[in-house]
């Protein structure tokens, strides 16, 4: 069956530090996401940038949270952009920016299932709430957020809270947690595959094991990935690159896995920065794995 697939790029860099990271859209489209996607036959709509303030402008700290307000407002527009995507009967595939752009897109998405599944690849596990997060950046917390944990201007996107309950969602690919992170993982007892097991089980049985866990508890997933995941070796376009991380050909196969398994409902590919890129090397892995996604077969 032909896929309808939405594109929507979100220049977002409020969530951080690091200039560059709003370019990671227009990155991914140059690396030829439409034009790839549409040769496996899916049927492609780029709805282009949804507009976000400039962040000199916008600067608005609140207590450890940098352009809380400003986050806070992109964050509803996102929301209702990815709604009407769904409701469209569109496919999501959501370009960022940097990570706090999840807190939006999954407001959006989850108000249209019963029990939205997440996985979240990621060298970091974005649980931060204001009071553990080392840096007061944003894109540390949007999994926390969508949990309904931290400041209520994030929980409280789109007016409901919380978007999504923990034994709904699996980390995988962690290798740099902060211990407020470690500690609320453990309570909530979060499925969560770090690097460790990923070289101990491999990420066959990791993946078969995450889509089976959620199989049956969830009414669809939403892939939420972002790039540094992957080795900064293979992947250095990111503001916060950890070494240690997924190979392309692992993080590939995990896409591969997920198509085959045909519950990813949604998808968002976070943090391309190609102000740190080497040749938009970054983006255009980001657009190979999404190839993969959508069904790329390699014969
Ligand atoms: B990303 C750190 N945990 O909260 C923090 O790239 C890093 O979206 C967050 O995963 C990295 O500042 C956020 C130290
Ligand atoms: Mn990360
Ligand atoms: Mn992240
Ligand atoms: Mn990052």
């Amino acid at each position: 069956m032909e896929k309808n697939i939405t594109i929507m790029g979100i220049p977002m860099d409020l969530g951080q530090r690091h200039k560059g990271v709003d370019l990671g859209p227009d990155a991914i489209r140059y690396a030829g996401v439409k034009e790839r996607l549409e040769m496996l036959g899916c049927k492609v709509t780029d709805i282009k940038n949804i507009p976000i303030g400039r962040a000199e402008q916008l600067q608005d700290d609140e207590a450890n949270l940098r352009n809380l307000k400003a986050v806070a407002k992109a964050s509803e527009e996102i929301a209702r952009q990815a709604d009407q995507i769904v409701k469209s009967r569109s496919f999501p595939l959501i370009l960022g920016g940097d990570h706090s752009i999840a807190i939006g897109s999954i407001a959006g998405i989850s108000k249209h299932y019963k029990n939205l599944g997440a996985i979240w690849f990621d060298a970091h596990a974005d649980m931060n709430i204001p009071e553990t997060s080392p840096s007061g950046n944003i894109h540390g917390m949007p999994l926390a957020a969508s949990l309904g944990l931290g400041h209520s201007a994030l929980t409280g996107i789109y007016g409901y809270a919380p978007k999504i309950k923990p034994e709904h969602i699996v980390l995988i690919g962690q290798r740099d947690l902060d211990e407020g992170e470690k500690d609320l993982i453990r309570k909530l007892g979060i499925k969560t595959y770090t690097m460790h097991e990923i070289d101990r089980f491999g990420m066959e049985k990791v993946m078969c094991e995450s889509i089976a866990y959620l199989k049956d508890k969830t009414d669809g997933i939403h892939l939420s990935l972002d790039l540094d995941a992957l080795d900064p070796q293979e992947a250095p376009g990111v503001g916060t690159p950890v070494y240690g991380g997924l190979s392309f050909r692992e993080s590939r196969f995990a896409m591969e896995l997920l198509h085959e398994a045909d519950t990813v409902v949604s998808a968002e590919f976070v943090e391309t920065n190609p102000i740190l890129d080497h040749r938009n090397k970054t983006a255009r892995k980001a657009v190979q794995l999404m190839e993969s996604l959508f069904g790329k077969k390699l014969l």
